[in-house]
């Protein structure tokens, strides 16, 4: 068996993320660590708060709290919501915590004894009245090029030309929407990316196994051309710009790295924090001369990600001429949109994922999110939609299959397993269309193929629904009670490998299915020698309370109104 390391791009600190964060990382990501822990694969999944940077100041400002408060409180948040969906991290970590802090500084360190970080001094907006420098996101004004009032510092969302803060007319503070704006000089540590361009082109060549989406962004930053990237910031929140000796830096100081710098080696410091917890070790994970040479690293994250995780990180790691792990497989996705629009709090459109589980069962959820999830487009988000796969998918296919052969168990043999008969051509003929199903699923998992993969799994279950209808116990069991025994053993069998294969992604339903017909092994059931005889016979059966709850019109209508709708 295999050691597979799995992280998912860290959650920003400020907020309860929405279906499309869960959809784009971090659930399939969970999908996938429980499909290779399910093979008996060694797992370590790892996730973590993303707490410093401009958003988190801001926030923690809007909710009249320091940032560290702040931060403890929104990470137990995030931490809890996850939990509830199931999302089974080994740690949780959090990027303002002392491991990163320390990572994040050496890698400053080593980076610059290798002559790949120099000082620099830059020319950037300073707001007397909010006493900070103002990142360039964070000054508006309006584009000298197309007039669009409102223009941010970086970039016009009305003619989407790239910006400098300092070719604003007009500008004022978004902070504070002070206009009280002065141009300072400020040193800042810039990482010579453009040194490494080489390096990085020949790495990301390297990666046969790519799917297009992760790749296709890698080369067209690199083709663009590199720049050297500025990595600290006139902030007071993050992890400190230290000199050669761990103290402040001479002319820097009070500065601190740019969140992009650290929040990736925080996949690091958050499996130190995992192996601190928990007693075990974690450079056997990262350090290629410590024993994680044969682990297999693979990331999640959404393509607005892709860039920092193909070009800054791994100029980080490479740069700094260290054994360090680099990720193995990059799968990236689309993003999830509300009917074609953005989630909003503010305006109200779209489900955040405390309120979806107010509504719904996380698997339910899961479900949809992944079997018709932004893999390789971006995928609206529909009520009707979500109705339609819900009451089909799962209440009309797979628990409707499972409610029926376990009732007819309990009606006519005695709530067990039946014994007696052999299975005939049509269970001969059932169990080979099993092996090819599973493997079609396998190989969709492996490959990361998550809808592809969900359809597998659901042509499985429309096979089962097939077999009952063709085998028809209750019609045999008027003329021949063996025969309808076999058809009903077979059935209960397959109830109980149809909750193996739903444990990725519904973990949940998995178990309460399994446990009606007194199963209890989720494992992944590619090798299995007999799929249709495992229970043994005589064991009690007993049909679950409803597995799946239709989505009602009603439903639909209410949430339409309360999340967004078809009119959003
Ligand atoms: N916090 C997520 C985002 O851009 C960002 C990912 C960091 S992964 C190291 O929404
Ligand atoms: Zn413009």
């Amino acid at each position: 068996m295999s050691r597979i390391l799995i992280t998912s791009a860290l959650p920003y600190i400020n907020g309860i993320k929405h279906l499309g964060n869960l959809a784009g990382s971090m659930l399939p990501a969970d999908v996938y660590a429980r499909f290779k822990r399910a093979q008996g694969h060694d797992v370590l999944y790892i996730c973590a708060t993303d707490e410093h940077g401009t958003p988190a100041e801001l926030a923690a400002a809007a909710a009249g709290q320091d940032v560290r408060t702040y931060c403890d409180e929104q990470h137990e948040i995030q931490k809890a919501a996850g939990q509830a969906f199931g999302l089974s991290y080994d740690w949780f970590g959090r990027s303002s915590n002392a491991p990163n802090q320390r990572l994040t500084q050496h890698f400053a360190k080593v980076l610059e004894e290798r002559g790949l970080i120099e000082e620099r001094v830059d020319r950037m907006i300073y707001s007397v009245d909010d006493a900070r420098f103002l990142p360039d996101r964070y000054v508006e004004g309006t584009c000298p090029h197309c007039g669009h009032v409102g223009a941010r510092g970086d970039q016009c969302d009305n003619c989407g030309r790239l910006l400098d803060p300092t070719d604003l007319i007009d500008p004022y503070s978004a902070v504070s929407g002070s206009r009280n704006l002065e141009v300072r000089d400020t040193r800042h540590l810039y990482l010579l990316q453009t040194k490494l361009a080489d390096d990085i082109r020949a790495w990301i060549d390297s990666k046969s196994d790519w799917q297009p989406l992760a790749k296709s962004i890698a080369y067209k930053h690199l083709d663009e051309g590199l720049i050297d990237r500025g990595i600290t910031r006139d902030l007071k929140w993050g992890v400190p710009v230290v000199g050669p000796d761990g103290g402040p830096r001479a002319g820097m100081e009070g500065k601190v790295f740019y969140v992009w710098f650290d929040a990736p080696i925080e996949y690091i410091g958050a499996t130190e924090e995992w192996a601190d917890a928990t007693g075990r070790t974690w450079r056997d994970w990262w350090r290629t001369d410590e024993g994680a040479d044969d682990v297999r690293y693979v990331q999640f994250m959404g393509k607005d990600n892709v860039a920092f995780h193909t070009v800054s990180f791994p100029a980080t790691i490479l740069g700094s001429g260290e054994p360090w792990k680099t990720v193995d497989t990059l799968k990236a996705f689309n993003w999830l949109n509300w009917y074609g629009g953005k989630f909003s709090t503010s305006q109200k459109r779209g489900v955040f994922m405390d309120q979806a589980l107010e509504l719904l069962p996380a698997d339910i959820w899961r479900w949809h999110l992944t079997a018709y999830g932004p893999e390789h487009s971006d995928a609206a988000f529909t009520w009707e939609q979500f109705q339609s796969t819900t009451n089909k998918d799962l209440a009309d296919v797979l628990g409707n299959f499972v409610n029926r052969i376990v009732k007819f168990a309990e009606s006519k043999f005695g709530g067990v397993v039946p014994d007696g008969g052999e299975p005939g051509p049509l269970e001969i003929k059932l169990e080979a269309d099993m092996r090819a199903g599973i493997a079609e699923a396998t190989a969709q998992f492996e490959a990361m193929e998550f809808r592809k993969a969900a359809a597998a799994l659901r042509a499985v279950w429309v096979l089962g629904n097939e077999y009952l209808q063709e085998a028809a116990p209750w019609t045999a069991f008027k003329t021949d009670v063996e025969r309808s025994g076999v058809a009903v053993r077979t059935g209960l069998n397959l109830v109980a490998l149809f909750a193996r294969l739903a444990a990725p992604i519904m973990p949940d339903t998995a178990a309460r299915i399994a446990a009606t017909v007194g199963a209890t092994d989720l494992s992944w059931p590619d090798a299995d020698a007999s799929l249709l005889n495992q229970l043994p016979r005589g064991q009690t059966v007993a049909a679950a309370a409803v597995l799946f709850t239709k989505i009602e019109d009603s439903q639909v209508a209410e949430w339409s109104e309360r999340f967004g709708g078809a009119d959003a």
